[in-house]
């Protein structure tokens, strides 16, 4: 006699990973199943006593926080103490192959792991359905469900970005590139005195503004000495004194500066 084949699946335990769960179940009930989902947080008590008072044919346990060892077996010691040892014992998560293995020993069945097809679910539980109550007693699997026709709401296309003329760039980036210029003029203009290379950090000129943007170079003019540091350092040979040297250079341009 045909009849829908019974299935419990079951959360055991603290884990809280239900998606796996959840898509097997959706799984087999579309595969002409009868599936009741015990739902998270279970101990083995309640999902073998569930399976008990539901008559169920398959108790499936889905685990994924790595404590498979202990609640299989403890499952199926209750399944068997229940007078359910002949039921299949079977599920999935994240099981590796050796517990898999040792579990097989022990009487479980095939356990499944992630990136499973669930069609290979459904044909291992009708299999073994079959295998117990003959070819006859299985349903014809029902068609597969239609797709699903998803109506996406249409989403307005993004605003044209308002380009300026010169360039497009962002406000931050022009500003950048300003401050830039700024600190490259700093660094080509002649200092209105030269210091002396005695001085070093303390004789560097102030930066007043686009410090951050200023190239290096612009900020360590006193490593390398001016010619009338330079001048100023050489031991006062006759030659004319280093300072009044500088002091007449700079004159001079302030001077040529005012004529023009
Ligand atoms: C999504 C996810 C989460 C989500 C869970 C959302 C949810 N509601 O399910 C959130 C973010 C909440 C989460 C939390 C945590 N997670 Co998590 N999580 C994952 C992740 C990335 C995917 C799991 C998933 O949903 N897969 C999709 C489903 C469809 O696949 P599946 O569950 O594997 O199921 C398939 C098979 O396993 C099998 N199957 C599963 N169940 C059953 C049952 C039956 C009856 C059958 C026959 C087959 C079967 O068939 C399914 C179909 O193919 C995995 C990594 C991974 N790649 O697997 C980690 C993973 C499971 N998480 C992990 C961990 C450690 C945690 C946390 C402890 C992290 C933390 N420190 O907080 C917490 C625990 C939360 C809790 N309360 O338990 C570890 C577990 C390690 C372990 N066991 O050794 C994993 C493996 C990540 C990792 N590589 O470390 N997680």
């Amino acid at each position: 006699m045909q009849r829908k084949i019974r299935v419990l699946v079951g959360k055991p335990g603290l884990d809280g990973h239900d998606r796996g769960a959840k898509v097997v179940a959706a799984a087999l009930r579309d595969a002409g199943m009868e599936v009741i989902y015990s739902g998270l947080h279970q101990t083995p008590e309640q999902i073998v006593e569930a399976a008990v008072q539901e008559d169920v044919d398959v108790v499936a346990l889905s685990i994924l926080s790595g404590a498979h060892m202990t609640l299989f077996p403890a499952v199926q010691r209750l399944m068997q103490e229940r007078g359910a040892g002949d039921k299949l014992l079977t599920g999935g998560g994240i099981i590796p192959p050796e517990d898999m293995a040792t579990l097989a020993r022990q009487g479980v069945g095939r356990l499944f792991g992630p990136g499973t097809n669930t069609q290979d679910i459904v044909a291992y539980i009708r299999e073994w359905f079959a295998s117990r109550h003959g070819e006859d007693a299985l349903t014809p699997l029902p068609p597969p469900p239609p797709p699903r026709e998803v109506a996406y709401p249409s989403v307005p296309a993004p605003a044209p970005v308002a380009r300026r003329a010169g360039g497009g760039s962002s406000a931050a980036v022009r500003a950048g590139a300003a401050a830039a210029r700024r600190a490259e003029a700093r660094h080509h203009a002649r200092p209105a005195k030269a210091r002396p290379a005695a001085q070093g950090r303390a004789a560097r000129p102030k930066a007043t503004t686009g410090t951050k943007a200023a190239p290096r170079s612009a900020a360590k003019p006193a490593r390398k000495p001016t010619r009338g540091a330079k001048a100023a350092a050489k031991p006062a040979t006759g030659a004319r004194p280093a300072r009044a040297r500088a002091g007449s250079r700079a004159g001079t341009r302030r001077t040529a500066r005012g004529r023009r």
